[in-house]
């Protein structure tokens, strides 16, 4: 009985491992852009949504998680980005199982990967006029409490600094719309030379400690690199369990 429970975790993890290899291998492709939420693409498979700061390293980390540098645009001008990205992957080669060949026409499909990633518009940036801010506000906050296929909000925070006030304002958003996020630590290269270094290892602590009663956060946080590669494939891990 427990050798046949072991053989069968076992071998979940194997499918679960592949699952994540080929959702990654496909080539992924940008789809749509909004800014409206009358624009909002059909809710098809789950999606998965990076929020965080202009600058904390969401186009970055979604690009290391697909493994393609120049999926999403990443950018040292914070709040170019003022439209909620979608991103799908390539159709498979029902045939051979294969990924396609990205061409610039290459079919996209979000039914077929039963996944989308969603970039975010980041928030925070210094001298946005509020006009601008409760624009921002109203389109995330309508997108979080109208996403049901919205499985999962990675929030992401700058490793040297951890939550900042303006973060905990976004927390306040994410609790009360009932959306699953999580936190994930980005650039932890820039304060330490390896993933579970001590400075890192603080900000951790600290960070854990600032979520642990908040009711729709998630207990784990990931700490990443974009740059040095930490904690990617533990991310991608995660993202490939959300796909239908
Ligand atoms: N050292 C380091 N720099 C990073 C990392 N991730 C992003 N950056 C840099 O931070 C800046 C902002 O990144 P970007 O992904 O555009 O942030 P976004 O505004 O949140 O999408 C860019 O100059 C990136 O090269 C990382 O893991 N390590
Ligand atoms: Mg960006």
């Amino acid at each position: 009985m427990s050798t046949e429970t072991t053989t069968d975790d076992a071998t979940g993890r194997e499918d679960a491992a592949e699952k994540t290899r080929l959702l990654f291998a496909r080539p992924w492709g940008f789809v749509r852009g909004i800014a409206d939420l009358a624009d909002l693409p059909p809710m098809v498979g789950s999606e998965v949504a990076f929020a965080g700061r202009s600058n904390v390293g969401k186009s970055s980390l979604i690009n290391a998680v697909v493994g393609q540098a120049g999926l999403a645009r990443t950018s040292d001008t914070p709040g170019r980005t003022q439209e909620l990205n979608w991103f799908v992957p390539a159709r498979l080669d029902e045939r051979s199982r294969k990924t396609e060949r990205m061409t610039s026409g290459a079919p996209r499909d979000a039914e077929d990967a039963g996944l989308s990633l969603v970039d975010m518009p980041g928030y925070g940036f210094a001298k946005a006029p509020k006009a601008q801010v409760d624009a921002w506000t109203r389109l995330v906050n309508d997108y979080l409490r109208g996403r049901a296929n919205l499985r999962r909000v990675y929030l992401l925070i700058d490793a040297r600094h951890g939550l900042k006030k303006v973060d905990t304002e976004i927390l306040d958003l994410l609790d009360p719309a009932a959306v699953s996020y999580q936190i994930v630590l980005t650039k932890a290269d820039k304060i330490a030379r390896t993933v579970d270094g001590a400075p890192v290892a603080a900000v951790l602590a600290a960070t854990a400690a600032a979520v642990r009663r908040r009711p729709a956060a998630h207990p784990e946080i990931l700490v990443t690199s974009s740059e040095a590669g930490w904690g990617i494939d533990r991310l991608r891990a995660e993202i490939a369990a959300f796909a239908l």
